[in-house]
């Protein structure tokens, strides 16, 4: 097969230990010569910021622009949390994700099975749960203006930031969201605050027009904190859920809680397609470079290689080769192995690297 053009952006914090483990799972596929990767390695976040002085330097911006596919880690981390606001090393993904225009972030939640124990809620509310929210990412909040912090006329200060979607902006992630809906089963959830925001009215408009596109989908309505307390309770009932960049970011931890851990949970965030199909595409973990376990070598890699085959399936659609990484990190948590973030009585607690190596042998027994 041709081959595919990959970016590996790791970052910072635990970004480089978990994408490490990636990386044993990409030298294995070129073992088997399923398909060769071009692999390129760029700068971003605070490790971009010490060598070249930027959070996302022109170079990065170029790199992604000519890759079929980005395999992201994390940025951040307390050695730049004095910068000012516009050099952080968040600016980072930000800047991917606004420059390359990548609209939807897709963050499936799913109970493997093995893990139903670690939940935060109890084993049978959360069993089996399968759910993708979709998130906007290129507008809202993150983004709108005017935003500052000033001196008011009367000498006083105040900081500000503006909530903002254009009708398109909602009608392209709804489209996106509704087409996921009807692939899967059928029922998507539309969440905002459409009793106190003017944002969140003109959400719900938009979002029950582009309903009639899709009459296979049923929606509901939902406002964000209802939706917050639901998906602590019983989070079952939801199937696709849909909400603007700054609700999907915090429902979507909250999601991940549910689920056992942050450390298990992939993203994609997508662009929209050219003429010739092709879009740009960058994948990583939703957790942050966690500061407080960098360097220890403990983290959980499994968020970061499950990215890898959302990657596969997303940009490439090697569906059966996504399936079989997705198999491989399934049947480790069975084995009993676990990371300390999802760690149960019985089981045996391991570091990053050994988690790593284990999806590998499982990948061998798999292909065998
Ligand atoms: P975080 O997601 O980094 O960590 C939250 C908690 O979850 C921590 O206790 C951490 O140890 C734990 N955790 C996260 N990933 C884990 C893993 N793979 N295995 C085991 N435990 C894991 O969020 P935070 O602490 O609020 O933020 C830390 C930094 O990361 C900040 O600078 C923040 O801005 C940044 N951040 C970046 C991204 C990104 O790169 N897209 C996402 C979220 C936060
Ligand atoms: C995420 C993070 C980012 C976000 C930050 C680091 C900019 O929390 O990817 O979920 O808020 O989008
Ligand atoms: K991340
Ligand atoms: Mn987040």
């Amino acid at each position: 097969p041709a081959n595919k053009k990959l970016l590996v952006l790791p970052g910072d914090g635990i970004g480089p230990e978990v994408v490490r483990e990636v990386r044993r799972v990409i030298d294995w596929m070129d073992r088997r010569r399923s398909v060769t990767f071009e692999m390129e390695e760029g700068l971003v976040g605070g490790a971009a910021i010490d060598a070249l002085g930027h959070p996302c330097p022109d170079r990065t911006m170029q790199q992604a622009e000519r890759a079929d596919a980005i395999l992201f880690g994390s940025v951040g981390g307390p050695k730049w949390d004095s910068l000012p606001f516009e050099s952080r090393p968040e600016l980072g993904i930000l800047r991917l994700r606004k420059d390359l225009g990548l609209f939807a972030n897709l963050r499936p939640a799913i109970v493997w099975s093995p893990l139903a124990q670690a939940s935060s809620l109890k084993a049978d509310l959360v069993d089996g749960l399968d759910l993708m929210i979709v998130r906007e990412s290129t507008g809202g909040i993150y983004f709108g203006e005017p935003r500052g912090i000033e001196t008011m006329p009367n000498g006083k200060r105040r900081g500000f930031d503006t909530e903002s979607y254009t009708e398109e902006e909602i009608e392209r992630v709804a489209r996106l969201a509704f087409e996921l809906a009807a692939k899967r089963t059928g029922r998507l959830t539309s969440v905002e605050k459409a009793n106190v925001m003017q944002s969140g009215r003109f959400w719900r408009e938009i979002v029950t027009r582009t309903a009639s596109e899709f009459p296979g989908v049923e929606l509901s309505h939902m406002y964000a904190d209802n939706c917050a307390m639901q998906l602590a309770s019983r989070p079952k009932q939801f199937d696709v859920i849909l909400a603007s960049n700054l609700f999907g970011d915090i429902l979507s931890d909250l999601a991940a809680a549910v689920t056992g851990s942050l450390g298990m949970l992939p993203s994609a965030t997508l662009g929209a397609a050219d003429a010739s199909g092709r879009r740009h595409a960058l994948y990583e973990p939703i957790h942050g470079s966690a500061p407080d376990i960098a360097g220890k070598g403990i983290a959980n890699p499994c968020a970061q290689i499950l990215s890898f085959a959302m990657l596969l399936r997303w940009s490439f659609g090697m569906d059966e080769d996504a399936r079989l990484i997705e198999n491989a990190v399934e049947k480790v948590l069975a084995g009993g192995l676990r990371t300390a973030d999802i760690m149960v009585p019985g089981a045996a607690r391991v570091g990053t690297s050994i988690m790593g190596e284990a999806v590998v042998r499982e990948l061998d027994k798999l292909a065998a």
